[in-house]
Parts: structure tokens; C-alpha cells; sequence
């Protein structure tokens, strides 16, 4: 572990003085919030998490950092925002939840973003920064812009499957990122030491690859240097680096806390190694300073604050009006021309769409696992590496959460990732990128910022296809605000739907259908995109109207075809856009087919988005006409593997024609 002696304050006094005087701010600035939060009745609610014995870090790496370095760091940011440059004030407003606030409230103190800086943001989901700073690194990457990206960590998320998969991403590309672990002792109420056999977290990455050092993160000399040795290094394009920085953590976990867990003995030792405390007496004992003029300067950094906090107090909280803007961004109206037709296969069409995106804008990437030399293990992205080059179409780690997270990341810092996940079900392991992270940065930045990312996947149950690999999982990414849902039921649609979600600046999810992949259907190519939201009309009918989307589409349509040589008109409706909703189409369809419905999909029933659609419908025609509101879904079941079992469970055209056939019996005996 290094650390600077008493002399070498000498030939750094004015930094040490900046610095003495930096972590004095902060501290002050820390105080003061956690005093509005004790006031009874509190004057600020909620909870936050102060920095105070690690304020050294973040001053100190911004020290050894080039201006345009970029920060990514936890719900324990106060510091990280302050020393990253941003205005004090709107920090402490948004601590506060005031208009005036860097996020106008919306964030709070642990979620803070100011991607348009070099403040990428806080977090609040435990090591989930980590993935994001990779992408922030990929762009800059892309960019050749030179800018290292450094990601904090507490000691605790070290153990989350996150922040490996970070390390492995980072290691595969040679990412210019410094992962910072301000160790402090403690994970919320849980002590380092009973989680860890190692004796030096900073061991952790020599499995990866990835360099480290031990450091005294109270010393900001120490911390300084050390984070400019790293960024040479990352900057010189030799990869990432991580920093274990060793701090006392002086107060709680986060403002209530009691710390009935903790021992006096430990307190007492985390209070010897105060940043304040240490680095004033180093400057007394070099002669730099007096112990009256480390006073004066304390008090000079808390009247500052006690003007900043004045003057926000006072200031409004955020108005009710506008609440829902930049959920997501604005619908647009494009409209796409046509350049020329082509059969081709659904995967083909995938194809195309992935080729005509990346030929559109240099700052499309795609990548995800066999993405890249092997073209995507259905072909989707067949040799776009051989024709793009391996900087925009290539292979990651089998780590989902950094696919995700690294679009993320991307996404914010100006480039369009499109990425694969290869199977729906595999969604899971990684879903915190999608629901807690992609679907917030509009909302949270009030549209300075968004994350406009692709991610196509495919789902449903094929022969033979296992429980794990079959599921249809629509309805939980829909419910999601902040996400759009599209689901390809061909491959005119394939193209369609992947170029729209490409063209759009919010994250989009785009469903494909593996068990279509090989379906052939003539694809409109097109210059430019239809906007998102759009369903489309398979087939107009009076009688009864069928609403479905991705796999049942084509059953459903069937099934029409069937109930028509009974006589019976039947509409299909392909709603394609699960998120938004196509509400225009869906009441049309609906009134034209006098109020009879049926909504098919292959997810099982409970829960599925049949419950939503259906409640849309009576929200929307309820009041003007009589509904009649069928749902046919696959059974409340597992996916078995036998095609049999298979059949048995999941809607097909006869089952779908059978209810149809029955709603739109209901017409004939009424009229
Ligand atoms: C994924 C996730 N799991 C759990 C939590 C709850 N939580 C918030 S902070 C924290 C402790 C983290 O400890 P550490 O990483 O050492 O950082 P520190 O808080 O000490 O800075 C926990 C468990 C969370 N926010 N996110």
C-alpha cells in the first residue's frame, strides 16, 4: 500500500491546501444535508448516503484525471458530483429534491446523472455502474477521443456477478477504465472482513488480467498520482485498471443509520484516519499551516455551504406540471421510402436490417455473444464483421449484464448499440440494465439524455425446445415504462420493426421469433423508418376481431382464413408494439368488428398482456358500445420439451377459430 510522507507535502503545498480545504467542503456540505434530514418534521425525506471519510478519493482522482475524464459512480456520489465539477449548488438542490436541482428533483441523492458532463452518474442498484462505464469506455473508444472513464464501487459490490462481468468485458476489449473500490470497512451493516478471505480486495481482478494496486484513498497525494498512472496507462490503450483506495467510513451507512452493529473500537479507529484530521496535521507538522488557520479554513468552507444551503431551501420544489415528460421522447411521424422489395427469410431479414443500420450511421455497433466472427448463432449477423470490421460488429464475454449495461453506456455517450441477447430466457440474468438502468436516463436527465439502444432477442416454444428456452416474455418488459416493446411476426416485419427501433431515441426491445426465422415473406426495404408504435391490419372483418402479436399472428390469420369459408368475417390485427400501444388501430379494429374481440398469444395467461389489451379495449369503447372480451394464451404452465405436451398447451389456428367462432355466434343470435 503506498502512501506519501510528511515532506512530500512540501513540494505539493497549494494542492494540499486545495485539497485540505476541498474535503472540508464537502464534509461541511454532507453535514448539513444530514441536519435537514433531522429536523423534526424532517425538512428533506428520503434517505442519503454520505461520503464523509472518503472525500480524499474523488477529489484526488479528479486531480489525476485529464478535464474530460468521465465519472460513473455510486448512491455515495455527493463527492464524486462536487469534485467533478458540477455546481455545488444544483447538487445540494437535488439532494434536496428541489426544481432548481441538477435533476430537477427527479433523482434525488442517490441517483444524480449529468451525462452532458463528465458526471456520468450515480447509481443506485449495487455494482451496476460498472458494465455502464464499459459502454461510456466502447464509445469513447470508438470516438478516439482519448477519455478514460473511471467507475467506484464499495467494497461489498466487488461480490456482485455485475461487476465480474464488467471486469471480463473490460479485460476482453481493452477498456479505458480505472474501477475504483472505496474500500471502507463495511457494506451497509455487514463487516468486509467476514466477506472476504482476501486480505487485499484489490487481488480480485488478477484472474482477468487486470492490474491493481492497494491504496491510501485518505491521502489525496497518494490518490492523485495513482489515478494518473492508471489513466496514462488506460489512455495508452493497455487496458483497464482497478484501484483498491482504503477509507474509514466516519458515519453510517446512510442517514438513519443507528450503527448498533458497529463497535466503538471500530469507530474510534476510523476516526484516526479522518482525510481532515490527517492531512491538516501533516500540514501543521510541515509548517504549511497553523492550527488557527485550519480552523479558519473549516469555517470559511461551512459558511460557504451555509449560503448554498440557504438559498436552496428557500428555493421551489418541483412543479406537478410536466410530470410525465420524458418518460419517453416525443412520438415522431417518419415516414420511410421505399427503395425496393425482396423475398427473404426472416433471419434474413434481420440481416438486412442490421446491414442497412450500420451503413447508415458509423456510430451503430453490434455486438453480443457469437455476434461477431461467427455471425449470431441463427445468422442474424452474418458476415457483418468481415464487411464492417471488428470495431463495430463484434463478440463479447457470455456476460449479459455487461452486454446490457455496456449498451447502456454506449447509448449515453452518443453511439447505437445494437446488441443480441441470444434467447429470451437468458433476459433474466441481466435485467437490471433494461428495467433499472436504460428506462431511466431520459426520465431522471428531464431528455438531456437518453438511452437509444437496441436489443433484439427471440422467444417462444419450438420442438423439443427446453423450459429454459422457450418462454414467451413479453408482457414484463412492456410493463416497464421507459421501454418499448416490438414483436416481429414475419419478415417484412423483421426489417421493418428493427429499422424503427434503430431509428428511435429511446431503448428498444425487439422480440423475434425463432421458430419463424426460416419463414419466407417479401421484405420492403427501405431509406429512413416507419415510427414506432404502429400496428398493422393482417386482414379487415366485421364479425369478430382477433388482436395478437409475434408467433400467433400467422395462426391467428389462419384461422380467419378458415372462419371465412364458414362465412364469418373475421379481422386480424398484428399489434406489433406491445409499448406503446397502437390504441388508434386497436379501437378501430375493434368498432369495426362491433365489439367482439379475441386476444390470442402464445405467454402464458396469467399476467400476460391479453389483461392489459383487453382492459385498454373497454378504457377505450367501453362507454360507447357493448364489448365482448375473449383471451385465448398458452396455458398457466412450464414449456415442455415434446412437441405432443407442446401442442397441448400452446394456441393454434383450430383453438384460435373455435373461440372466434363463438364470439362471432354472438352477433348472429343477437342479430
Ligand atoms: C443490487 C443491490 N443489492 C443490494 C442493495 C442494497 N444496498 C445498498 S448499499 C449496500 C451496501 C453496499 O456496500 P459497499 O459496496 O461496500 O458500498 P458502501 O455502501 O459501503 O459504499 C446494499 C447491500 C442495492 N442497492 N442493490
Amino acid at each position: 500500500m503506498t502512501s506519501t510522507n510528511s515532506s512530500a507535502i512540501l513540494s505539493d503545498a497549494s494542492y494540499a491546501r486545495h485539497s485540505l480545504a476541498q474535503i472540508a467542503f464537502i464534509r461541511a456540505f454532507e453535514a448539513k444535508a444530514l441536519a435537514l434530514t433531522q429536523t423534526k418534521p424532517p425538512s428533506v425525506l428520503g434517505s442519503m448516503h454520505f461520503c464523509a471519510g472518503q472525500e480524499a478519493v474523488p477529489l484526488g482522482a479528479v486531480a489525476g484525471l485529464r478535464d474530460d475524464d468521465q465519472i460513473v459512480c455510486t448512491y455515495r456520489g455527493h463527492g464524486w458530483a462536487i469534485a467533478s465539477g458540477l455546481d455545488p449548488r444544483a447538487v445540494f438542490a437535488e439532494i434536496c429534491q428541489k426544481a432548481e436541482g441538477i435533476n430537477g428533483g427527479r433523482a434525488g441523492s442517490a441517483l444524480m446523472m449529468a451525462p452532458d458532463t463528465r458526471f456520468i452518474g450515480e447509481n443506485s442498484i449495487v455494482g451496476a455502474g460498472t458494465t455502464i462505464a464499459c459502454g461510456v469506455a466502447m464509445a469513447n473508444l470508438h470516438k478516439g477521443n482519448g477519455r478514460v472513464v473511471v467507475v467506484t464501487i464499495g467494497d461489498g459490490a466487488l461480490n456482485q456477478g455485475a461487476v465480474s462481468e464488467a471486469f471480463a468485458l473490460a479485460a476482453a476489449r481493452k477498456l479505458p477504465v480505472i474501477f475504483v473500490v472505496e474500500n471502507n470497512g463495511w457494506s451497509e451493516m455487514t463487516s468486509t472482513d467476514d466477506m472476504f478471505l482476501a486480505k487485499r480486495l484489490a487481488q480480485r481482478t488478477a484472474g482477468y488480467g487486470i492490474p491493481s494496486a492497494t491504496i491510501h484513498g485518505t491521502d489525496p497525494i497518494v490518490v492523485r498520482d495513482s489515478f494518473a498512472i492508471a489513466a496514462e496507462r488506460a489512455r495508452n490503450g493497455d487496458g483497464p485498471v482497478l484501484l483498491e483506495c482504503r477509507v474509514p467510513r466516519l458515519w453510517g451507512h446512510y442517514n438513519r443509520d443507528m450503527e448498533h452493529y458497529r463497535s466503538k473500537e471500530d469507530r474510534r479507529k476510523a476516526e484516526q484516519i479522518d482525510p481532515f484530521i490527517t492531512l491538516s496535521q501533516r500540514m501543521i507538522d510541515a509548517g504549511l499551516m497553523t492550527e488557527r488557520e485550519v480552523e479558519e479554513l473549516r469555517e470559511e468552507e461551512e459558511r460557504k455551504v451555509e449560503r448554498i444551503a440557504d438559498v436552496v431551501m428557500a428555493s421551489p420544489d418541483p412543479v406537478p406540471e410536466g410530470l410525465l415528460d420524458h418518460v419517453v421522447a416525443a412520438p415522431t411521424d417518419g415516414r420511410p421510402r421505399v427503395t425496393g422489395t425482396k423475398e427473404m427469410s426472416f433471419i434474413e431479414a434481420v440481416n438486412a436490417a442490421l446491414r442497412a443500420e450500420l451503413d447508415n450511421d458509423e456510430a451503430v455497433i453490434v455486438y453480443g455473444e457469437d455476434v461477431g466472427k461467427g455471425g449470431g448463432i441463427f445468422a442474424a449477423s452474418r458476415n457483418l464483421q468481415r464487411e464492417y470490421g471488428a470495431h463495430r460488429v463484434f463478440d463479447t464475454p457470455i456476460a449479459e449484464n455487461a452486454i446490457l449495461g455496456s449498451a447502456v453506456g454506449a447509448a449515453i455517450s452518443g453511439l447505437k448499440p445494437i446488441v443480441e441477447i441470444m434467447w429470451a430466457d437468458f433476459l433474466f440474468v441481466a435485467l437490471d440494465q433494461l428495467v433499472n438502468q436504460a428506462s431511466n436516463i431520459r426520465y431522471i436527465t428531464g431528455g438531456k439524455s437518453g438511452a437509444p439502444m437496441v436489443v433484439r432477442t427471440q422467444q417462444g416454444a419450438t420442438p423439443g425446445s427446453c423450459a429454459q428456452h422457450s418462454q414467451s416474455i413479453e408482457a414484463m418488459l412492456a410493463h416497464v415504462p421507459g421501454l418499448k416493446v416490438a414483436l416481429a411476426s414475419s419478415a417484412t416485419d423483421a426489417y421493418a420493426l428493427l429499422r424503427a427501433a434503430s431509428a428511435d431515441p429511446d431503448p428498444v426491445i425487439v422480440i423475434e421469433a425463432r421458430g419463424l426465422y426460416q419463414v419466407r415473406s417479401t421484405v420492403e426495404l427501405t431509406e429512413g423508418a416507419e415510427p414506432v408504435g404502429k400496428a398493422r391490419l393482417r386482414r379487415p372483418g366485421k364479425d369478430v376481431a382477433i388482436i395478437s402479436w409475434g408467433t400467433m399472428v400467422d395462426p391467428a390469420e389462419a384461422a380467419a382464413e378458415a372462419l371465412a369459408e364458414e362465412g364469418i368475417d373475421a379481422a386480424v390485427l398484428d399489434l406489433r408494439w406491445l409499448n406503446p400501444i397502437d390504441e388508434e388501430a386497436l379501437a378501430h379494429v375493434v368498432g369495426e368488428a362491433g365489439g367482439r374481440v379475441l386476444i390470442v398469444h402464445e405467454a402464458v395467461r396469467t399476467g400476460g398482456f391479453a389483461g392489459e389489451i383487453g382492459f385498454r379495449i373497454q378504457e377505450l369503447l367501453g362507454e360507447r358500445m357493448a364489448l365482448s372480451v375473449r383471451r385465448l394464451a398458452t396455458m398457466d404452465t412450464r414449456i415442455p420439451a415434446s412437441p405432443v405436451l407442446q401442442a397441448a398447451v400452446i394456441p393454434n389456428a383450430r383453438s384460435i377459430a373455435n373461440v372466434a367462432r363463438a364470439l362471432a355466434g354472438k352477433r348472429m343470435i343477437a342479430a
